[in-house]
């Protein structure tokens, strides 16, 4: 026997109470905390419609409802995270998109989330600017049947709330960072010298902060000459980034070798700090810079020679998630509990290294027009 859906079993309910509705009076007032897909999605409306329209706007023919809360604005990546959402559940691919941009308020997101349970959406995509404070309204998601999937950045809650997560390994990319770090070093027969290293790391609390630190931690621990002057957060911002690396440039002066940036933002950041403060850096210069993420802008500060290296993170999770709903609705389950997205590491090297890292081989990248040309975001 074919399986019902949820969202099927959920538009059962629906319509019966509607017809109650319907039947006990003439008109309804609907109020919504969101519009359609956008970054000024939270005007908070409230109008007068009539029963035939409520209907249309509950159950337009058979679409399906997606609440989307993301992170913030904060960088070109999280940009492309959005953008690749809104065309995934687009109302041509048969979704009605509830869109809300959290700013980076983690209360924001959960008060989100909430609103799409009291609207009873068909499904929820959460990208959890920190780990923790989820699991109560997850349990709450999970009592109400709303299937809920987490994308990007995890969160600290049993698994059995939600139907899948889809991301990235950042602990691995912290270790390909430190790998690479430690080939090059050696390539350039210094192995053994001190190196001076300090952090740009990202939102605090974030998983991709903390693995990308966890990741990258475990090389400095094995290479003794490896010293880190300091850690903090640009937020995984231009601004940020660009007010620690002052800080540090202040505190550290030319003693820096190395500045690992969580994010290629915030690496622009440095880039501008290093640039007003008369500092030589890049391939033809004497600081290292090392980035995360490899969008656009960021490859093209590896092809100029700014960046050194630039590990992948893969900000288009909204396809697996559609692979999912697709299947879901056919009564089916998501294709797995943890999904990782295939990530490659670039450089502005000419002859590029192989990474072995953590029993995984990574052939590195050279950047070239036609590798930027070839990436989407
Ligand atoms: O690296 C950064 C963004 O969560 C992996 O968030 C994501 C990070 C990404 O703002 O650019």
């Amino acid at each position: 026997m074919e399986k019902m859906s949820f969202r099927k079993k959920r538009i059962g309910w629906l319509l019966i109470f509607l017809t109650l509705m319907l039947a006990a009076c003439g008109t309804g007032k609907k109020k919504t905390g969101y519009a359609g897909a956008g970054p000024d999605a939270q005007a908070d409306l409230e109008t007068d419609v009539s029963t035939e329209a409520l209907i249309e706007e509950l159950i337009p023919e058979d679409a399906i409802t997606v609440g989307f809360v993301q992170v913030g604005h904060e960088s070109d990546w999280r940009i492309a995270s959005t953008r690749s959402c809104q065309e995934e559940f687009s109302e041509e691919n048969g979704y009605r998109l509830l869109f809300l941009d959290a700013d980076n308020s983690p209360a924001a997101q959960v008060r989100a989330v909430r609103n799409f349970i009291k609207d009873k959406v068909d499904y929820i995509v959460i990208d959890p600017i920190v780990t923790t404070g989820w699991t109560a309204v997850l349990k709450e998601a999970y009592h109400a049947g709303i299937p809920v999937f987490i994308i990007d950045r995890t969160v600290d809650c049993s698994p059995r709330y939600y139907q899948a997560w889809i991301g990235s390994d950042f602990v691995q990319e912290g270790r390909c960072a430190g790998q690479w770090l430690q080939n090059y070093l050696s390539r350039r027969g210094r192995a053994n010298e001190p190196v001076h290293i300090v952090t740009i790391n990202g939102t605090t609390g974030a998983s991709a902060q903390l693995g990308r630190t966890e990741g990258f931690q475990e090389y400095v621990e094995r290479n003794k000459n490896w010293m880190l002057l300091d850690e903090q957060s640009g937020d995984f911002t231009e601004s940020g980034g660009k007010q620690v690396m002052e800080a540090y440039l202040k505190a550290y002066g030319e003693r820096i070798d190395v500045v690992v940036c969580q994010n290629d933002n915030e690496a622009f950041g440095a880039i501008e700090a290093l640039k007003e403060a008369d500092v030589s850096y890049g391939r033809d210069g004497e600081l290292v810079i090392i980035s995360f993420d490899a969008t656009k802008a960021g490859l093209k500060a590896v092809l100029d020679g700014e960046i050194h290296a630039d590990f992948e993170c893969n900000p288009m999770a909204a396809p697996y998630v559609a692979q999912a709903i697709r299947s879901m609705e056919q009564g089916g389950v998501p294709a797995g509990k943890k999904q990782y997205m295939e990530e490659q590491c670039f450089t502005c090297e000419e002859a590029p290294m192989t990474l072995s890292v953590n029993g995984k081989t990574y052939e590195m990248v050279t950047v070239t027009e036609e590798v930027i040309e070839e990436r989407a975001y």
